[in-house]
């Protein structure tokens, strides 16, 4: 994944149609295209390859199992055409371990979730994201997942991670902000509802665009 925009549109919608035509919309805006559970499951994993065809697809299957079972689906990610695999790593270094490797097999990235952008992160991965994030850096991950909704947290995780790419969600519908995830540290922000439920999502993803642009 190259950053031009810095922009990643999450498409969480569960038909190919739409999956489609926002991809068409909205492509000139954004660096990759990040899928997961309800749209691989509304139209099969096909559409992975499908979406390839706009941009890189990150594919958002925050993988939390034993390490066989983790590699399995993440070689159904590779072999669909993904860019790269979320995963998570409180299932311990065994399993994240395990996704590298197969991501190393493919020439692809793994990202791995630290601290998750909702309220109820702070319930139990909030004391773990410390070490969620230095076990990422030392398995050798491509980068990390951190929360815009929490810019301070994110800085603190950037200071941890040093040059790893930092993806955050959490921008718009959950409550952040785009210029202050950038400002905090992220590489790339990840928008999903204020794009694809917007009338206009190429005007969307245009203005987040633009404002992570005024931030560099
Ligand atoms: O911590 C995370 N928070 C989060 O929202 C990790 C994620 N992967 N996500 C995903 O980012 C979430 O599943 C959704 O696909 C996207 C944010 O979408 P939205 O809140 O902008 O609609």
């Amino acid at each position: 994944m190259k950053r031009k925009t810095g922009l990643v549109v999450a498409l969480d919608v569960i038909n190919e149609k739409d999956a489609i035509s926002i991809s068409e919309a909205v492509v000139e805006h954004i660096d990759a295209i990040k899928i997961g559970y309800p749209l691989v499951l509304g139209a099969g994993i096909g559409i992975i390859t499908q979406i390839s065809e706009f941009a890189p697809v990150i594919a958002d299957f925050k993988v939390a199992d034993i390490p066989n079972t983790d590699r399995l689906i993440c070689e159904q990610a590779f072999k669909a055409g993904a860019e790269a695999v979320i995963v998570h790593g409180f299932t311990g270094k065994d399993s994240l371990t395990e996704c590298v490797k197969t991501g190393k097999q493919y020439g692809r990235d793994i990202y791995v979730v630290t601290e998750m952008s909702h309220p109820g992160a702070l319930d139990f991965m909030q004391t773990a994201a410390e070490a969620l994030a230095r076990m990422a850096v030392e398995s050798g991950a491509s980068g990390i997942v951190a929360p815009a909704t929490r810019p301070a947290r994110l800085r603190e995780i950037r200071n941890i991670v040093g040059d790893l790419t930092i993806i955050s969600p959490g921008v718009g519908a959950q409550g952040g902000s785009a210029a202050d995830a950038v400002k905090a540290g992220a590489d790339y922000v990840i928008v999903g509802r204020s794009i694809y439920g917007s009338e206009h999502p190429e005007v969307e993803a245009g203005k987040i665009a633009d404002e992570i642009k005024k931030c560099r």
